[in-house]
């Protein structure tokens, strides 16, 4: 018995809309988990987060491990009461994060040895310690197991021995983390590009049983189309009873094409990111705060949004604030730019509800598209 309930309301061809139910609140999918990689979803307070209708948020084992440790934050009486957010916590296992940000890192069959961007100092983090980390020291919700992703491009002979790691490295995972009732553990399926290595990979995470499924390895330089031509097959090797997460995706556009294709759940920095440099994601496509031709432009990025950040301020201000490189400019954009990513996910939640996502799907692509 998979620990949390997952309640597929309505589908609508490959897209599904439904509800994942945890002790500490219910995740409606399709989902947007915004990052708050270092116990905080930058530059945002969680009451604003959660005015956006997040119902679940994303931590990171690797910064959390390196400051302020593990083991502190389980003094302090874990993530949830630390950062102050008491809905459902996923982490990331620490793989991923150790392979784009840490210094030379080496990776055995038994573990990842890597040095801290923050000191240098020596880690290593085995399938069991990310389990260990994630579930009894931050108390996360849902766990991820430890993987490899492999870079793209890659041959398909280094795909498989990445993939073949992740496999081993989920069984690992599955007996550390045993069974439980109040925490999920998600496998990832890797395999890069390559339809027969993805295909493998779902049955041996299959074999072992998880309580959801996500799709590692995209999002790495592909491309939108390399992307959606492994979303044609990859979400329907996973089991069509159980969450399917896509991981660090992505753009509007991603979700939608993603959403169609049978993802659930997504997590990204983009929106925070870009907010943070100036950019805003609207329903008419990204746009850039820093361009001169909002100077005096008096609408607000969303005059319909309930989001005080999108609604009440002119493009004008929060140009200038940008100029002026005030910290409100970038409070602002994240927190217009988490509820656009909620707004979308919400839109597309009633669409397939209501059995018209393909006519929102289309009506997004034309006016996201158009400039
Ligand atoms: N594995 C893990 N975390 C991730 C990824 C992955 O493949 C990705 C790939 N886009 C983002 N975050 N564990």
């Amino acid at each position: 018995m998979a620990a949390f309930p997952f309640e597929i309301k309505a589908v609508e061809g490959k897209a599904r809309t439904g509800v994942l139910k945890t002790p500490r609140g219910d995740i409606r999918t399709p989902a947007f988990m915004p990052v708050g990689t270092a116990a905080t979803v930058k530059a945002m307070t969680v009451d604003q987060v959660k005015a956006t209708g997040a119902d679940i948020i994303l931590g990171n084992t690797y910064h959390l491990m390196l400051r302020p440790s593990a083991e502190r934050v389980a003094r302090l009486g874990g993530l949830h009461k630390f950062m102050r957010w008491d809905k459902p916590i996923l982490t990331d296992s620490g793989g991923f994060q150790v392979m784009s940000l840490s210094g030379i890192s080496k990776l055995t069959e038994e573990a990842v040895t890597f040095s801290s961007h923050v000191d240098g100092s020596k880690h290593v983090l085995t399938p069991e310690r990310s389990i260990e980390i994630q579930a009894d020291l931050l108390g996360s919700d849902i766990v991820m197991q430890l993987d490899e992703c492999v870079a793209w491009p890659a041959e398909e002979a280094r795909a498989r021995k990445g993939m073949e790691l992740s496999a081993r490295w989920a069984r690992r995972s599955k007996d550390a983390f045993g069974t439980r009732d109040t925490q999920a553990l998600f496998g990832i399926q890797q395999g890069s590009t390559f339809e027969a290595l993805r295909r493998e990979s779902s049955d041996r995470l299959r074999e072992i049983g998880f309580d959801g499924y996500a799709i590692g390895g995209l999002a790495v330089g592909e491309g939108h189309e390399a992307m959606c031509e492994v979303l044609d097959y990859a979400p329907g090797l996973l089991p069509e009873d159980r969450p399917r997460y896509l991981m660090g995706v992505g753009k509007p556009i991603d979700l939608v094409e993603a959403v169609a294709r049978g993802v659930d759940m997504f997590d990204c920095v983009l929106p925070t990111r870009s907010g943070r440099h100036g950019q805003a994601w609207t329903w008419d496509g990204p746009i850039n705060l820093k361009n001169a031709k909002y100077a005096e432009d008096e609408s607000p990025l969303d005059p319909d949004s309930d989001c005080p950040a999108s609604r009440d301020y002119s493009k004008a201000y929060l140009r200038h604030l940008f100029k002026a490189e005030e910290i409100l400019g970038q409070v602002l954009l994240s927190w217009h730019n988490i509820a656009f990513f909620q707004a979308l996910t919400a839109a597309m939640r009633a669409a397939i509800a209501e059995g018209r996502f393909e006519r929102f799907r289309r009506e997004f692509r034309a006016r996201h598209l158009s400039q």
